[in-house]
């Protein structure tokens, strides 16, 4: 098949997923082609089927706003005439989902007929989405996608309570290539450049915005700290972290946390973790959760969204209620306090993270696209 796929091409889970899937598929002998602003950041591996395709924005004096969806969906017209593109996978509705039923329309009007799949992620749903300002279109491109599916359960209902829906959404999990990461000893992590032997480390990885409460994290952390020998590790960049680093010389703790910014090297980073924070306001799914867990990194976190789906409490980490910091931080500590029960954890969580193996998930996106063809086909012959 000849897919082109639209993402946020950051360090963002949306886009984590998207590119990981349009690899798994161009393995699979798919051709693929990423068409965004700019590099997926995990898109190293341009090569005969794997292709991306910039969308430029060229400055107007007029435009006081930059119309990024219209040179989307002009750009996304283009490329499936010139490389007959059979099938559009959108990802993260805002403004995706929009852009790309718009190319559908204009690709009809010369007898193109191309089918589109929306995939939800989060707060294109959760908290944008449903904003008065974008809810209308929100609502008319996911009723319009030929298939709609979301990350987790518990975003197919936050979508069917917030929105009139019309379509059928599937769940379609997020997942991680279990074969990458083999089982490796503290000493293959190079864990003695992080912290002292006796000293557990905790970390977080987000993109620092408000729904993360980076405070909670560090609050967390301050309580950790003083009952057991710890470091913590901020990966990631985002508009509270300025905030994060001043609480963190508040309480005194500048020596303990590390702030490490954007990592190419999260898996390194995770290989010598003990454990991860997460105590996020919202969170459809928690890809940073999974990838933790196949590292064999227990989480804690809270009990939002998608979380439970990922995280199961009291076998792969704990699980409560959003700003329970007194609760998290218990758990927490009992968890780094008992060597026996972190490391039970930690292979637990390694087991648990099995069961979003990409060779799971993938072929029911690939089952999906086939059936969509199909139907396409079908609907163009008749008519
Ligand atoms: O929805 C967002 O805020 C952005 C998005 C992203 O690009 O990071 O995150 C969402 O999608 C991820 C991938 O499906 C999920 O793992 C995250 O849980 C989800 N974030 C939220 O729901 C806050």
């Amino acid at each position: 098949m000849r897919i082109a796929i639209v993402c946020y091409p950051t360090f963002g889970g949306s886009g984590v997923v998207a590119t990981e899937l349009g690899l798994a598929l161009s393995r699979r002998g798919h051709e693929i082609h990423f068409i965004t602003y700019k590099q997926p950041v995990r898109l190293d591996q341009l090569s005969s089927n794997v292709r991306f395709h910039e969308v430029h924005v060229p400055e107007y004096p007029l435009f006081h706003y930059q119309p990024y969806e219209l040179a989307l969906s002009s750009k996304l017209v283009n490329m499936v005439k010139l490389h007959k593109i059979e099938l559009l996978h959108v990802h993260y509705a805002i403004p995706h989902a929009y852009a790309g039923y718009m190319a559908k329309k204009m690709l009809e009007e010369e007898g193109i007929f191309i089918p589109m799949v929306t995939t939800l992620h989060g707060t294109d749903i959760t908290l944008v989405g449903r904003h008065p300002f974008y809810k209308p279109a929100v609502k008319f491109s996911i009723n319009n996608s030929d298939v709609v599916t979301s990350v987790s359960q518990s975003l197919k209902e936050d979508t069917l309570k917030s929105f009139e829906i019309t379509k059928e959404i599937q769940v379609v999990p997020n997942f991680i290539d279990v074969t990458k990461y083999k089982r490796k000893t503290f000493t293959d992590c190079q864990r003695e450049m992080m912290a002292l032997e006796d000293e557990k480390i905790v970390t977080h990885i987000s993109n620092f915005r408000k729904v993360k409460r980076i405070d909670d994290v560090i609050k967390i952390f301050f309580e950790i700290q003083k009952k057991v020998k710890s470091r913590l590790m901020m990966v990631g960049e985002g508009p509270e972290k300025e905030t994060a680093e001043e609480l963190v010389k508040e309480l005194g703790i500048l020596d303990k946390v590390m702030f490490l910014g954007e990592s190419h090297e999260i898996d390194k980073i995770l290989c010598f973790s003990d454990l991860f924070l997460l105590p996020s306001e919202k969170e459809s799914f928690g890809l940073a959760a999974l990838e933790a867990m196949v590292n064999s990194v227990p989480v804690i976190s809270t009990n939002t969204g998608g979380l439970p789906e990922v995280n199961i409490h009291g076998v792969t980490g704990y699980l409560n209620d959003v700003g329970d910091i007194q609760k998290m931080s218990e758990d927490a500590i009992s968890l780094l306090s008992d060597e026996e029960k972190l490391d039970q954890f930690k292979e637990n969580a390694r087991r648990e993270s099995q069961k979003f193996d990409i060779q799971k998930i993938v072929p029911q996106y690939e089952a999906l696209y086939q059936s969509l063809l199909e139907k396409t086909k079908v609907s163009t012959e008749a008519s």
